[in-house]
């Protein structure tokens, strides 16, 4: 599954901090507008906290999460959807992913400038929104403008006048109910308006409470993380990078349910509608993203073309009930008591599989 991640934002608040972040990189970052300019590509290990139980529990360090690819852009300005700037480029790039983080300054420092010099969340939020806006507005009209020479096309011109009116009253596409042959249709053209969206707030505080911000600029159904970056960043440093040192850190000091990052790959995924299934053997753990209602026999074929081929059972048994009859000490491992499935079994989020086949 090859899903790709698209950081924006203004410029100099914090992208490339979450970049380095979230990627174990070490792209240039620094205190000026447009120190990024051309996009910046990392893989993010997407760490799933029930992954590293399992290995906890059956002794395995190596530990295999699931990837999703990350882009971190140049920062957009005013009228970025009219070409200033760098907009166009970005916007243009924005086509391609799957899901947006949308960084939110909301850090007080003055000695690190905002490009319009304010500390003001819902203003920048609404600006990039009116950007993203306007940009998809520009796509639609030209669409259907090379769409109107074509009378055939009465149903697809009636959707995209729905589309531009609802743009033009500077709302984004994920406002509008689709039917099903719409859907089927808007989700081919990638507009960056219908796609999920996280907004990341770079907080000095990580508690401070941002639900209240957003609220008030009506986009109260969006998700919002708070992060604290440079905070992250010293953790990482300390930890010396490496992802299971991370979470072994976090949970030896018990901080991982309240883990911004943990929720920040947890929103991703359900917002995308993946769920994760584990694998094991005896020197690795690995966990596989799927779309919900993935079956069986659809999940053997991610994994190897030989268990797909000679599929006979899948055995399996979900993360809840693994770890309530391994933290009981009820059951040693080797007794684990699966359920049995065909190849019509609908894997659910959390399921360890051990597939038999010929
Ligand atoms: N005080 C403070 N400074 C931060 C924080 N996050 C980032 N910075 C600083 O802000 C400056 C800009 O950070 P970048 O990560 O380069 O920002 P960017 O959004 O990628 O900037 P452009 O690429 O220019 O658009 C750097 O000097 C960072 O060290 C934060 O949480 N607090
Ligand atoms: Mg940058």
């Amino acid at each position: 599954m090859n899903i790709k991640c698209g950081i924006i934002g203004l410029p100099n608040i914090g992208k490339s901090t979450l970049f380095n972040l979230l990627t174990n990189s070490q792209v240039k970052t620094d205190n000026y507008p447009f120190c990024t300019i051309n996009p910046n590509i990392g893989i993010i290990n997407l760490y799933d906290p029930r992954l590293y139980k399992i290995a906890n529990i059956i002794n395995i360090n190596n530990v295999l999460c699931s990837k999703i690819q990350l882009i971190d852009t140049a920062g957009l300005i005013k009228n970025a959807a009219n070409g200033i700037g760098l907009g166009e480029k970005i916007l243009e790039q924005l086509y391609k992913v799957n899901i947006i983080y949308h960084v939110v300054r909301n850090f007080k420092k003055n000695n690190i400038h905002h490009v319009y010099n304010r500390i003001s969340p819902i203003e920048d939020i609404n600006m990039i929104n009116m950007e993203l806006i306007l940009y998809d507005l520009i796509k639609c009209e030209s669409f259907l403008n090379k769409l109107k020479y074509n009378i055939a096309n009465k149903n697809i011109i009636k959707i995209y006048n729905r589309l531009i009116s609802c743009l033009s009253s500077n709302k984004m596409l994920k406002t509008l109910e689709f039917s099903d042959e719409e859907k089927h249709i808007v989700s081919n053209l990638n507009f960056i308006t219908l796609k999920p969206m996280i907004y990341i707030f770079n907080c000095d505080d990580d508690n401070v409470d941002t639900q209240n911000i957003v609220d008030t600029t009506g986009h109260n159904k969006d998700i919002i993380i708070n992060i604290n970056f440079l905070k992250e960043k010293n953790i990482n440093n300390i930890i010396k990078k490496s992802m299971l040192d991370r979470i072994n850190f976090i949970m030896y000091n018990k901080i991982l349910n309240k883990y911004n990052l943990v929720k920040l790959f947890m929103t991703t995924f359900n917002l995308l509608n993946i769920i994760n299934f584990f694998t094991f053997n005896d020197k690795e753990i690995k966990s596989w993203m799927i779309k919900r209602g993935t079956t069986a026999l659809t999940a053997a074929k991610k994994i190897h073309s030989d268990i797909y081929n000679g599929f006979i059972r899948v055995k399996v048994i979900n993360y809840n009930k693994f770890i309530l009859i391994n933290n009981n000490k009820l059951q040693k491992l080797n007794k684990i008591s699966y359920s049995i499935y065909n190849k019509h079994y609908s894997i659910t989020d959390g399921d360890i599989l051990k597939f038999v086949f010929r």
